[in-house]
């Protein structure tokens, strides 16, 4: 309940009065059972409340219906998210990435919405002879062709970019993790880069690489886009392309915020797992990092550990900059070690040469 609650907090113009819990949203009329159905009803004309927000996945028949009963406008979780994500974006891509996720978002929903809003009758003919859904629906599916080519030029501007700095030799590192992990504050604390950090959900949403310097040795860092459990597939597809190209890093740092429940932090590790696993990344260059320790209660973060198999995993805080040196010299051992070989090859080659 807290992660809806944030969710809802962080979109900036909603006072919350009251939360209902219901244990699953499976009832086909409402998502909700009828009994939570009336009882929310009564609520919100008592409070004359304007909206309610279901922090679940909704069909559009269970939208218009819990709308119809109680009065008022009903937001799903993904149509909340997305208002996010449209709340958060500044850089022209994320914005085009936003706008793709909402077009998927409305893609399955067009007919069905028609067919509520109009009854079972056609919605009626356009000025050329179509039916105004049908023509929604092509203007719809030609937006997308045109935003996911405009997303591919600037991902080939991005892997030209990429290339060159393979070719310069410069190892990077990406920062993954849960949203609110602590990802950007560490991201400025290594680049001294004052990037916006926040306690709200989803502060950063586009892609920023900056180099720093780890015992002499320069390095390329990346921070992105946080996750989050039961992100739909479609909305991880509109933000991939700037996903995978932190993920081709040398070595990805997953950041788990270790302040939370034993609970919590299980279900954020494995949602970030799955997102990964999605999106192939290679499970030996993650390294799992557990952030914001000097707000963790610690008898938790050792069971913690040892359930996930870590014997002495790194802590670090971003905050105070404890562990830093530590998650350094980690850094520089696994890049160098990783890297020597094949640098010294190309070195006996050039003099081969
Ligand atoms: N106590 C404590 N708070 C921290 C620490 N690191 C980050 N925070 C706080 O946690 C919140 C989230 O930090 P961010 O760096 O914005 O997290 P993020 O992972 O970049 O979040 P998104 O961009 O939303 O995905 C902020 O309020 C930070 O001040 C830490 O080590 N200790
Ligand atoms: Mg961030």
């Amino acid at each position: 309940m807290q992660e809806g609650k944030d969710l809802v907090e962080s979109v900036g113009n909603y006072n919350i009065v009251k939360c209902f819990t219901q244990k699953d949203l499976t009832h086909r009329q409402y998502g909700l059972g009828s009994g939570k159905v009336e009882e929310i009803k009564e609520f919100v004309q008592k409070n004359e409340s304007d909206q309610i927000i279901v922090d679940e996945h909704m069909t559009p028949k269970q939208i218009y219906n819990l709308e119809k009963t109680t009065g008022v406008k009903v937001v799903d979780r993904e149509r909340l998210i997305l208002d996010l994500f449209y709340t958060r974006a500044t850089t022209s891509e994320a914005k085009l990435q936003i706008q793709l996720a909402e077009i998927k978002y409305e893609l399955p929903r067009i007919r069905e919405n028609a067919t509520l809003l109009i009854g079972n009758e056609r919605p009626g003919k356009g000025g050329s002879g179509e039916y105004i859904v049908d023509v929604k629906f092509r203007d719809l599916k030609r937006r997308m062709g045109f935003i996911i080519k405009k997303l591919a030029d600037a991902r080939k501007k991005r892997e030209l970019y990429h290339d060159q700095r393979v070719d310069n030799k410069m190892p990077i590192v990406s920062l993954v993790g849960y949203t609110s992990s602590g990802k950007t504050t560490l991201f400025n604390l290594l680049t001294l880069e004052s990037k916006e950090i926040s306690e709200n959900l989803f502060t950063t949403l586009s892609t920023t690489t900056r180099s720093f310097i780890i015992g002499g040795q320069k390095l390329l860092l990346t921070d992105t886009v946080g996750f989050i459990r039961r992100l739909p597939t479609y909305m991880i597809d509109a933000f991939k392309s700037t996903l995978e190209e932190s993920l081709m890093a040398d070595m990805i740092l997953l950041l788990i915020d270790s302040s939370q429940s034993e609970e919590e932090i299980r279900i954020k590790y494995n949602s970030c797992m799955k997102v990964l696993e999605e999106l192939n990344v290679d499970k030996e260059k993650i390294v799992i990092i557990f952030s914001k320790i000097d707000i963790a209660e610690f008898n938790d973060i050792k069971r913690i550990f040892t359930g996930l198999n870590m014997l002495d995993p790194i802590q670090i805080s971003p905050k105070t900059g404890y562990g830093i040196n530590k998650l350094k010299k980690l850094i520089s051992r696994k890049i160098l070690v990783k890297k020597t070989p094949q640098e010294m090859v190309n070195v006996t080659t050039a003099l081969c040469n």
